[in-house]
């Protein structure tokens, strides 16, 4: 366990979360991570997803400077290794200039961390470890158009779906689970002709299905239209429970009271009972349950 790598983390030492997120991003220290528990700040986790092409990387970069000035640190990570934010490419000169000393932004791109699951798990490692450093918002950009990918309900706090007007996506909305999953619609590219009427579709096709209405804003990266209405309701949503659905949701709040019970002196006898087979894991469980753990440090 490359323990100063972890001290360097909480240092806020960017080769140290650098190369903690690569060691995660190959599976590697996926247990030690899981055991730090919940964080003690969380970060407000957007996900950011919608078809190739339709603008999330544009998107995410005009967000950054806004971000900023706000006073929130941002971790980005981008499932795209050939990403245009990793270079700069998208973000304004002024502003690339500024971002080499500044440390509230850090920007990294992944290998894909779709919703297979094996990657999913590493994406919410990197993201556990991107909140021990302690950033405010971590946003990531996903691949796909989300189609029924529920899997990022797994890790986000807020999901953003992103579409444009006139490209044939309007044939996607009304699969089950694009519109679903998405906590906020962006008609983005609202600079081109029929945003506004892709609005009113996407309005419809939510008032179809029933559901909770979510947001449906206009935005275009090219003008900056929309984009402070766009983080104003980022900062104001509430979080969906994050790991969204209730089995999730049960086995992390089930996490943090073993974790709490585990800290109890006590502990220790107990789990050297199990390790010898003296008990078995639901005795164990049980009389772990018993106790009544110590205080949070
Ligand atoms: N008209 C218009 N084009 C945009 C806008 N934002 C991005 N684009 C263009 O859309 C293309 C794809 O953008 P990109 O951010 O790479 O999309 P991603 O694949 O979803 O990350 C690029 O050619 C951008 O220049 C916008 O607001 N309006
Ligand atoms: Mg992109």
């Amino acid at each position: 366990m490359p323990e100063s790598l972890w001290e360097g983390v909480r240092r806020r030492d960017r080769r140290a979360l650098a190369r903690l997120i690569s060691r995660a991003a190959r599976g590697q220290e996926i247990d030690t991570i899981r055991q730090l528990g919940p964080p003690q700040k969380p970060a407000r986790v957007i996900a950011i997803t919608g078809s190739g092409g339709v603008g999330k990387s544009s998107l995410i970069g005009k967000l950054i400077e806004p971000l900023r000035q706000r006073g929130r640190t941002v971790a980005i990570l981008a499932c795209d290794p050939e990403s245009p934010l990793t270079g700069g490419a998208l973000l304004g000169d002024r502003f690339r200039m500024g971002a080499a000393l500044d440390d509230g932004v850090y920007i990294r791109s992944l290998a894909a961390c779709s919703g297979r699951q094996a990657i999913a798990d590493h994406l919410d490692a990197v993201i556990r470890l991107c909140e021990e450093y302690g950033f405010d918002w971590i946003i990531v950009e996903t691949v796909g158009a989300g189609q029924g990918d529920t899997a990022v309900r797994a890790w986000a706090d807020l999901v953003v779906l992103l579409l444009q007007p006139e490209t044939g996506d309007e044939l996607q909305w009304e699969k089950a689970g694009v519109l679903e999953v998405a906590d906020l619609i962006v008609i983005h590219k609202a600079d081109l002709p029929g945003a506004d009427r892709a609005a009113q579709q996407v309005r419809a096709a939510l008032e179809l299905a029933g559901g909770t209405i979510v947001p449906v804003i206009l935005v275009s990266s090219r003008t900056g239209k929309g984009i402070a209405e766009l983080l104003d309701a980022l900062e104001s949503l509430p979080s969906k429970s994050r790991r969204g659905d209730d089995v999730h949701a049960f086995l992390n709040e089930a996490q943090q009271e073993l974790h709490r019970r585990l800290r109890d002196p006590a502990a220790t006898s107990l789990l050297a009972l199990w390790r010898s087979g003296r008990i078995d894991i639901h005795e164990a469980l049980r009389r772990l349950w018993e106790l009544t753990g110590s205080p949070q440090p």
